[in-house]
């Protein structure tokens, strides 16, 4: 097992796997840019490395620096969490080629599935289903009788792509050349590839995805599906498990065709298919997201598999320690993204710092955050404040526990949230009865009309115990001084009720 591991990430996913490493006895080294100096993270690592400014590029993106600070300090591991360089193939290889183990897939499996057109024909020569498309040639006319035979509405994809940049529905085939010319230029400016393929549009599809394992000792596993049809421009908003579309049945031959993908392309660790499940619950291979997920903890509710943990001891070379067979799922999961974002002006990140955050708890609801009392959301990351789940026995009473959760979560401070938003999308029919779809959210303009931001009265005895707190003088953290220099033993980071604001979140 590793003596110890570096974690290339920040916020809530840091302090996840964080988590993972102290419970497992591995001791911890955190990077952080300059306006992370203070963050959760930070305190609770065994060492930390300042490695740059605020943007990304010059900071979390810096695989060569990062790398250098595992070696410095003797790491044996890199956990690159999800976003940053998690899907990196070429800074995968670089931390093998330095001799230290990669927590993840190996660089040529990520270069399989990062271009969509080679992903889709190990896909199809795996027998998995793909959507009918065409990806021969990138001549106009080639495309335009490719996408007569396909049959309209077509969409245009970029090769290089994902999260929907360089993509256009075209309806009609007069619309196409200037489709291809406008998709052309979005997918060169946003990947330096103006490579483009066409694809059947799915129609008002569920976008469901299987969580997939496979270890160093030729096992793979499925730990079942993830419905995040609940989203809004391509940012999840609600994720559950199990999906509200899916029989026994249906999931059995995705489960399968998920394991057969990860065996096709010789995958190791964790790994995610995406699919898009049509109305008549035909199901098509989307592409494969080869990192940790943000909602892998709806996962870990239905199924009592600890994913972070398990990917530790995956690349550390231990064989999975189930088969498929062991595996089922128990109850119903939810998680609610908490985002400091105003949904009725237009969803626009409302950020700035928190002044105390009051965690619901309770029997099955877990807070996943990188964020506590007197930090700062700032413009630089994801503004996500936190993640909320759930576990209940039925969807129903995990849809319950939820709305309780999210009325007995208080965040104080210069953030607008996106509870009361959250809190609409779970009481609307269509959520109610396991219908949305992935335009669920855009479907439903009057969801984003200004929504009353006032706490309901359980919320405002939290706020009250939380002012008293401020007026003892004792919520805001010093600028200077301990918490400053992020010493994790500071009376700012304990959780044990001198604050009331509990810094600990977890599970
Ligand atoms: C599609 C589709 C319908 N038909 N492909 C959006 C992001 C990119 N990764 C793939 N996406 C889609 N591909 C076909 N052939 C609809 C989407 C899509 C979508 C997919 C998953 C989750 C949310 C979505 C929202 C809008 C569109």
């Amino acid at each position: 097992m590793f003596q110890k591991i570096l974690i290339a990430n920040r916020g809530e996913i840091a302090v996840r796997i964080l988590r993972a490493c102290q419970e497992m006895g591995i001791a911890t080294v955190a990077v952080y840019s300059d306006a992370d100096a203070r963050a959760l993270h930070v305190a609770l690592a065994d060492a930390a490395v300042h490695i740059g400014p605020p943007p990304p590029r010059e900071s979390y993106l810096r695989g060569e620096r990062i790398l250098q600070a595992a070696r410095e300090h003797g790491c044996d591991a890199i956990h690159p969490g999800y976003g940053f360089l998690s899907e990196n193939a070429d800074f995968a290889d670089a931390v093998a080629a330095a001799g230290l183990t990669f927590i993840g897939p190996r660089g040529a499996a990520m270069r399989v599935m990062g271009v969509k057109t080679s992903a889709r024909a190990a896909m199809q020569a795996a027998g998995v289903p793909i959507v009918p498309g065409y990806q021969a040639s990138q001549a106009d006319d080639d495309l335009l009788a490719a996408a007569q035979e396909i049959g309209f509405p077509v969409l245009v994809k970029a090769t290089a792509g994902g999260g929907g940049k360089g993509m256009r529905i075209v309806q009609h085939p007069d619309e196409l050349r200037h489709a291809l010319a406008s998709a052309r230029r979005e997918a060169l400016n946003a990947f330096g590839d103006e490579h483009i393929y066409l694809e059947k549009l799915i129609e008002h599809p569920h976008h469901i995805e299987f969580q997939v394992f496979a270890d160093h000792h030729g096992h793979a596993v499925h730990l079942f599906e993830r419905e995040c049809s609940v989203q809004r421009r391509h940012q999840k908003i609600i994720e559950e498990t199990p999906s509200p579309l899916l029989d026994a049945e249906l999931r059995g031959r995705m489960g399968e065709a998920a394991v057969a993908a990860v065996r096709a392309v010789g995958y190791t660790n964790a790994g995610t298919l995406e699919f898009l499940v049509d109305a008549q619950r035909a199901y098509y291979f989307l592409e494969m997201n080869t990192r940790l997920q943000v909602e892998h903890p709806i996962t870990e509710a239905v199924t009592g598999v600890d994913l972070v943990k398990l990917q530790i001891r995956v690349a550390a070379g231990e064989p999975l320690p189930f088969t498929q067979t062991d595996l089922s799922q128990r109850g119903h999961a939810i998680e609610c993204r908490i985002y400091a974002e105003d949904a009725a002006n237009g969803f626009l990140p409302a950020i700035g710092k928190v002044l105390t955050a009051v965690e619901p708890v309770g029997p099955g609801v877990r807070v996943d955050a990188g964020v506590t009392g007197g930090d700062e959301i700032t413009l630089h990351y994801d503004p996500m404040i936190a993640k909320l789940i759930v576990l209940g026995e039925t969807r129903r009473d995990a849809i319950d526990k939820m709305l309780w959760a999210l009325r007995h979560y208080v965040i104080l401070g210069d953030v607008i949230t996106n509870i009361p938003f959250l809190r609409k999308v779970l009481s609307h029919p269509r959520f109610l009865a396991g219908d949305a779809t992935t335009d669920f959210v855009d479907s439903l303009p009057h969801l984003q009309s200004p929504i009353s931001q006032s706490p309901n009265p359980p919320d405002l005895a939290f706020a009250i115990a939380a002012i008293a707190e401020l007026l003892q003088g004792s919520a805001a953290p010093p600028t200077t001084g301990a918490a400053a220099d992020g010493d994790p033993f500071s009376p700012w980071r304990q959780s044990d009720g001198f604050r009331l604001g509990n810094a600990t979140g977890g599970a």
